[in-house]
C-alpha cells in the first residue's frame, strides 16, 4: 500500500533530463521549493526508465509482479482501501464566480483554494521523489492535441501515466522552448492519503490541476477525467468543439460499409465492452473495432462532419465482469503489459476476480492484502477494480486510431442503466431533441465514484462528474454545435440493463449488442423501419436482426421494446425536476422539447 512514498535512488542519468521549455522549468522549480522532494526525476518515457522504475516499484511494495510465466509484463497494485475510487464530494471547480462552475459542480473560490492547497502541499515530498511526466492527449499531430505535465510523488501515477498517454520525450519536443507555448500543470501529492485532506481541485482558467490525498485512478491520472474531460470541455466551449466521455468504435458491414459512432454511458456502464464487443456468431463478417473507451474529442471539419479523436493511449478498465465470454478482446489486451489496480492474487501469482472464466481458485489474496477463499462473504477484487492497459494490446484496435484528423461520426448514442422504463433503444427525432434526451439521461450510481451503488440519477451525457463549467451552458453549447453541423449524426438512446419481473437482466448483452448497433447504423442510412412512439422512433420486432438469438424470447422483446405509460409519467416528472434543479441557464429549446414530449406522451 503506497501510504509513504519513499525517494528512489539517485536518479540515474536518464531522470535528470529536464525539460527545455523555460517556462515548464519554472513551474517545476516553485512545486519543488514548495514540497521538497528529496530527488526531482524527469521522465522521458524511455524503455530502460519503465525498467528501472518497475524496478524500484517493487523495493517500496508499491507493485507486486504477478506471474511472468502466465501474465508477462503485468503488475498488481494495491491501493489504500479508503481509496478506491472517484471521490466526486471532493472535486472541485475553482472558477472565479460559482456560476460558472453552475449547479452540478461542487464550487471553491480559486485565490483561496490555492492558499489551502499550498499549505497543504508545504514540504509534502520531503524524503519523496518527485517525477516530472510529460504528456500528450490526441494523436501527436492532431489539431486538437493538448500537452500536459504532470508532477506526482507517486510512482504508479508514473507507471499509469506511460499506459494511459503518450508520454515521456515527444511531449517536452512537441512543447518546445518558446514559454508562451500552452500547457495543462498538473500536480498530484499522495500526502498521507487521509480522506479527511483530500481534494481533486481545477482551476479552468490557468489551465492547471492540483490533487492532493488519493492515490487512485481518476482522482490522481490527471490527463484523464481532470485534463481530458473536466478543463477540455471549459477549452471546447471556447474554442467550439467537443470534449465528452463517450467510447468511439468502428463498425464494418459484411459488404464492406464502415461508420464511427460514439456512445456516452456513464461510469462502469459499459463503454469499454461496447468499444471491444465481439460479434455474435451469426453475424459472420461483422467487424467491429475500437477507437477510443473512455473519451472523444470531437470537432466539425469541412464537409459538415463531427469528427472525433480518443485523446488516451490506454484504457483504464473496470476489470470485475470482464471474461473470455463477455470481452475477449479485453481479456487478451489484459493478459501482458498491464496494471492491474484492487484485484485479488492467487497462490500462483495470477489476477483473480469476480466473473473471471473458470471456477475461483480455492485461495488467494483479497484487494486489501487478506486471505481469501470462496465461502468469504466480501469480494475478492474490489467491484471498482480495474486494469491499465496499452491501447495497441487490442487486438481491434482501429487502423484509424492514430489520424490526426480523426474519424467521422455517423450515429451518437446515449445510455444509462435503467432497471425499467427505457426501451432497448429508440432514435431522437432530430439534434435539439437528441440533446434533451442526453440532457435528461439518467442512471443507476456504480462503484466507480464513492457514495451509494443502485440509485438513478440524472447524468446529462454522462458528464455529471466531468462537466467543467454551468450545465447550461454545455446545454447550449451542444445546441450551437447541432447548428453548424450541415451533416449531423443522428442520436439514439440505448438501455442494456432493462430487467423482467424477477430481477433479471432482459438483454444478454455485451456482444449481441451489434444487433441494436446494426439498426442504429441502418437508420444512419435511412434503412430500417421502426414504430414512431411518443419518446422517438423504436424499432419493432421485425426491425431488429435476431437470428440466433434463443435467449431473448417474443415476450421478452415486447418488455425490452415497450413504452409504458405509468413508467414515462414518473420519468417525465423526474426530468422536469432535473431540468427545474438547474436553474434559469437551461437553454429555452430544451424546455420546448420538454413540454413537446409532454403533449405526445398525454395525447
Ligand atoms: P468506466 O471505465 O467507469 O467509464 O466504465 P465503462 O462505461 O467503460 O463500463 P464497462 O464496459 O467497463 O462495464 C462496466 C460493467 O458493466 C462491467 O461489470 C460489465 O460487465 C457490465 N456490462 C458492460 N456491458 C454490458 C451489457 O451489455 N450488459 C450487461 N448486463 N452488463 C454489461
Ligand atoms: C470513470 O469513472 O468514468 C472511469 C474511471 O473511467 S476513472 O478514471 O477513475 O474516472
Ligand atoms: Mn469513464
Amino acid at each position: 500500500m503506497e501510504n509513504i512514498a519513499p525517494a528512489i535512488s539517485p536518479p540515474p542519468a536518464f531522470g535528470r533530463n529536464k525539460a527545455p521549455n523555460q517556462a515548464v522549468l519554472d513551474w517545476v522549480h516553485e512545486v519543488g521549493s514548495l514540497t521538497k522532494p528529496e530527488n526531482i526525476f524527469w521522465c522521458d518515457g524511455s524503455e530502460a526508465e519503465k525498467n528501472y522504475l518497475l524496478g524500484e516499484a517493487r523495493r517500496p511494495g508499491v507493485l507486486i509482479a504477478l506471474n511472468q510465466k502466465t501474465y508477462p509484463g503485468c503488475y498488481l497494485h494495491r491501493s489504500n482501501p479508503n481509496d478506491v475510487a472517484r471521490v466526486e464530494q471532493f472535486t472541485l471547480i475553482c472558477t472565479p464566480t460559482k456560476e460558472e462552475a453552475g449547479p452540478t459542480n461542487h464550487w471553491a473560490e480559486p485565490g483561496e483554494t490555492y492558499r489551502k492547497l499550498h499549505d497543504m502541499l508545504k514540504g509534502a515530498m520531503r524524503g519523496r521523489t518527485m517525477f516530472v511526466i510529460p504528456y500528450i492527449m490526441g494523436p501527436p499531430d492532431s489539431p486538437l492535441a493538448k500537452i500536459g505535465y504532470e508532477i506526482t510523488d507517486s510512482i504508479y501515477v508514473v507507471l499509469s501515466m506511460r499506459i494511459m498517454t503518450r508520454m515521456g520525450a515527444i511531449a517536452s519536443e512537441r512543447l518546445g522552448e518558446n514559454r508562451d507555448a500552452e500547457f495543462n500543470r498538473g500536480v498530484h501529492s499522495l500526502l498521507d492519503v487521509d480522506p479527511q485532506r483530500r481534494w481533486i481541485c481545477h482551476f479552468p482558467q490557468d489551465n492547471t490541476i492540483i490533487s492532493v490525498g488519493s492515490g487512485y485512478g481518476g482522482n490522481v491520472l490527471l490527463s484523464k477525467k481532470c485534463l481530458a474531460l473536466r478543463i477540455a470541455s471549459y477549452l471546447a466551449r471556447k474554442q467550439g468543439w467537443l470534449a465528452e466521455h463517450m467510447l468511439i468504435l468502428g463498425v464494418e458491414s459484411p459488404e464492406g460499409k464502415k461508420h464511427y459512432v460514439a456512445a456516452a454511458f456513464p461510469s462502469a456502464c459499459g463503454k469499454t465492452n461496447f468499444a471491444m464487443l465481439i460479434p455474435p456468431p451469426h453475424f459472420a463478417g461483422w467487424k467491429v473495432t475500437t477507437v477510443g473507451d473512455d473519451i472523444a474529442w470531437m470537432e466539425i471539419r469541412q464537409d459538415g462532419r463531427l469528427y472525433a479523436v480518443n485523446p488516451e493511449n490506454g484504457y483504464f478498465g473496470v476489470v470485475p465482469g470482464t471474461s473470455y465470454k463477455s470481452n475477449a478482446n479485453a481479456m487478451r489486451s489484459i493478459e501482458h503489459d498491464t496494471l492491474f489496480t484492487n484485484v485479488a492474487l492467487t497462490p500462483n501469482g495470477d489476477p483473480w476476480w469476480e466473473g473471471k472464466d473458470g471456477d475461483p481458485p480455492n485461495e488467494a489474496i483479497d484487494w486489501r492484502g487478506e486471505p481469501w477463499t470462496p465461502a468469504a462473504k466480501e469480494k475478492a477484487a474490489h467491484p471498482n477494480s480495474r486494469f491499465a492497459t496499452p491501447m495497441h494490446n487490442n487486438p481491434v484496435l482501429d487502423p484509424e486510431v492514430e489520424n490526426p484528423a480523426g474519424v467521422p461520426i455517423s450515429a451518437i448514442i446515449f445510455g444509462g442503466r435503467r432497471s425499467n422504463t427505457m426501451p432497448l433503444v429508440f432514435q431522437a427525432k432530430d439534434w435539439q431533441h437528441g440533446v434533451y434526451v442526453g440532457a435528461t439521461m439518467a442512471s443507476e450510481t456504480t462503484a466507480a465514484a464513492t457514495g451509494a451503488v443502485g440509485q438513478v440519477r440524472r447524468d446529462p451525457m454522462a458528464m455529471l462528474p466531468f462537466c467543467g463549467y454551468n450545465i447550461g451552458d454545455y446545454f447550449q453549447h451542444w445546441l450551437e454545435t447541432g447548428k453548424r453541423l450541415t451533416n449531423p449524426p443522428l442520436i439514439f438512446h440505448v438501455n442494456w440493463f432493462r430487467k423482467d419481473g424477477d430481477g433479471r437482466f432482459l438483454w444478454p448483452g455485451f456482444g449481441d449488442n451489434l444487433r441494436v448497433l446494426k439498426w442504429i447504423i441502418e437508420r444512419s442510412e435511412g434503412k430500417a423501419g421502426a414504430a414512431e412512439t411518443p419518446i422517438g422512433a423504436i424499432p419493432r420486432p421485425e426491425d431488429l436482426d435476431l437470428a440466433g438469438l434463443e435467449a431473448v424470447s417474443p415476450e421478452m422483446l415486447r418488455q425490452l421494446l415497450a413504452v409504458n405509460p405509468e413508467e414515462w409519467v414518473k420519468e417525465l416528472e423526474g426530468q422536469k425536476l432535473f431540468l427545474e434543479s438547474l436553474g434559469p441557464k437551461v437553454p429555452g429549446e430544451l424546455r420546448a422539447e420538454y413540454d413537446e414530449l409532454a403533449r405526445r406522451l398525454s395525447r
